[in-house]
């Protein structure tokens, strides 16, 4: 078994992307005035930039936007506290057996771990809500590195955090960026993909699923053969 497993929040523990922050962006965009939707399919595309304001800033400098940082920075709170609200009425649920998964690690002793890209006002009540407020002993957000992934700085932080040897410990992630990320820390990656990243290069990784529940249910025992 590994000694840690250290999950990605959006789109790994749950599917927060298509419903959920692209939605707050639009708001956000809607709110500042801002002549910007973000569609299902062409979100999908922008997900290779990775960090919600970098995501913003890159539209608004496409748009010809003068001062993009600086208006890309004040969307993004104000995005930060429309998703913020999302979470807090509950609206984000886990995906389909990973709180059996979770469940299974807890029960055997395997430490818990957070490394996203994502805001810490966020995550820490979507944490509670998904996994129960102190399931993940070591919480790393984008607000806690200078890079994001794909760069390892989250995940490197994490096992310093952590305290393990990156050979001890199985990351969880659904994208390429973030798998890049892992391997770039040294760390053996299993991929539990969805609808935004099944077409993403995953190569690397030691186990790639479509489904933590199905064709059947992932376990801890499994997660530990990504060690070998
Ligand atoms: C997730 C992200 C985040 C979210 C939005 O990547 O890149 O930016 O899309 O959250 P990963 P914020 O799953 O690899 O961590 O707006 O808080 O950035
Ligand atoms: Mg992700």
């Amino acid at each position: 078994l590994p000694e840690a497993v250290v999950f990605d929040v959006d789109g790994t523990l749950a599917d927060t992307e298509r419903d959920g922050h692209r939605v707050a962006f639009n708001e956000a965009f809607a709110a500042h005035g801002l002549d910007l939707s973000w569609g299902v399919e062409h979100y999908g595309e922008l997900l290779t930039i990775t960090g919600g304001r970098q995501r913003v800033a890159a539209a608004l400098r496409a748009q010809g936007v003068d001062d993009a940082e600086e208006l890309a920075a004040a969307v993004h709170r104000t995005k930060t506290d429309l998703f913020v609200d999302v979470v807090r009425r509950g609206e984000i649920g886990p995906r389909p057996g990973l709180p059996a998964l979770v469940d299974d690690l807890r029960a055997r002793g395997v430490r818990i771990a957070v490394a996203t890209t994502g805001r810490r006002a966020w995550v820490e009540p979507l944490l509670a809500h998904l996994l129960g407020a102190g399931t993940a002993e070591v919480v790393v957000c984008g607000d806690d590195v200078a890079e994001l992934k794909p760069d390892p700085e989250a995940y490197r932080l994490a096992l310093a955090r952590l305290d393990v040897d990156a050979a001890r410990i199985v990351a969880v992630e659904d994208s390429g960026p973030g798998l890049r990320a892992a391997l770039a820390a040294g760390i053996a990656t299993v991929v539990v993909t969805n609808h935004y990243t099944a077409d993403h290069d995953v190569r690397g990784a030691a186990i790639v699923r479509e489904a933590y529940d199905t064709p059947t249910p992932l376990t801890a025992a499994e997660l530990g053969t990504a060690l070998a």
